[in-house]
């Protein structure tokens, strides 16, 4: 799974918290998840888990693959058990620098079309027209560290992606703040996301059926939600006016640079922090984080 988006949009914090999410997720139906080697325990406990869980504090930039710290060039590997199989889940995170400032095929992210699973992350909080709204109710955005937007990033990782082996999680990050739109006072969003029976408005994975004997339901039931989500994610895309978005992953499963796209939303932290020092104030409370990854599972077949 290869995890990528501009700087800032939020792929390690995410990283961070899928691994935390996913281990309760899997104890449901009895399996764990570890760490398989000593290099992936100590660089989730120091990079990540420290700062979003111990420290409550923002995360650094993830360094660029041309410093010496690029701790992201091995790839985390964990091991997924049950009494009788288990199963490698290899993640690796990218720094948005090095994806902004690649063109065409770059070694070093050629890995992006060896995976399983590429996550896209869009970034919410990036959109000019939820800046103007969000203006005054979140934090504004640090925009120092920040350089492409989401739009002008996805097609360099289109690019590296011409095997057609991989399916493509195309996922607005950050989706808590599309969920303060209906206390701003704009019609056009309000109504769209106040709308309580949307599946973007809701997080039913931990009530999903888990466990021996309830594979098939909890698939049925993933499917479905998953294929409203789909949907609605679409339509986002073009409320937004950033259709352009879904076509060219559209195109990019037509072309068969990529084997399948699904559109998702996630918030890893749920709040936009306040200051580097602080990361929230209410606690990590994650957001359908863990969507994209059972989709990749589910898509190879790997039950979830
Ligand atoms: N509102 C909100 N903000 C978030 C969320 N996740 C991350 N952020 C914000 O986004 C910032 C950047 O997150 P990172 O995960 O470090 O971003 P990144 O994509 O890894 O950035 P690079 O490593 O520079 O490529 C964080 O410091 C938070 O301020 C979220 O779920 N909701
Ligand atoms: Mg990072």
């Amino acid at each position: 799974m290869a995890v990528t988006g501009a700087r800032g949009s939020g792929k390690s914090v995410y990283i961070g918290v899928l691994i935390y999410a996913l281990e309760q997720y899997l104890r449901r139906s009895g399996r764990t998840i570890q760490p398989y080697s000593t290099g992936t325990k100590a660089v989730y406990e120091q990079r990540y888990e420290a700062p979003l869980f111990r420290e409550n504090r923002v995360m650094e930039g993830t360094p660029t693959l041309l410093s010496g710290g690029a701790y992201q060039r091995d790839p985390m590997i964990w091991r997924i058990s049950d009494a009788q199989t288990s199963t490698f889940l290899v993640v690796r995170d990218a720094a948005g620098e090095d994806i902004e400032t690649s063109t065409g095929d770059l070694p070093q992210l050629s890995y992006f079309g060896r995976a399983d699973l590429v996550v896209f992350l869009f970034d919410s909080l990036r959109l000019p027209s939820m800046i103007q709204i969000l203006a005054g109710l979140i934090p504004a955005v640090d925009d120092q560290r920040l350089g492409s937007s989401s739009a002008e990033v996805l097609p360099t990782v289109l690019q590296q992606l011409s095997g057609g082996d991989a399916d493509l999680a195309l996922a607005f990050s950050k989706f808590d703040a599309f969920h303060e739109l209906p206390k701003a006072d704009t019609e056009h969003y309000a109504r769209v996301m106040g709308n309580p029976s949307a599946h973007f408005n809701r997080d039913e994975t931990m009530l999903r059926p888990a466990g021996p004997g309830q594979v098939a339901d909890a698939q049925r039931w993933f499917r479905n939600d998953a294929a409203f989500l789909d949907q609605e994610i679409r339509s986002l895309f073009r409320l937004i006016h950033e259709e352009s978005v879904t076509l060219q992953a559209d195109q990019a499963a037509q072309n068969k640079q990529i084997r399948g796209v699904g559109h998702f939303a996630v918030s890893a932290v749920g709040e936009t922090p306040q200051h580097s020092a602080r990361l929230t104030t209410r606690g990590i409370s994650p957001f359908r984080v863990l969507d994209p990854i059972l989709w990749g599972m589910y898509r190879r077949g790997i039950s979830i």
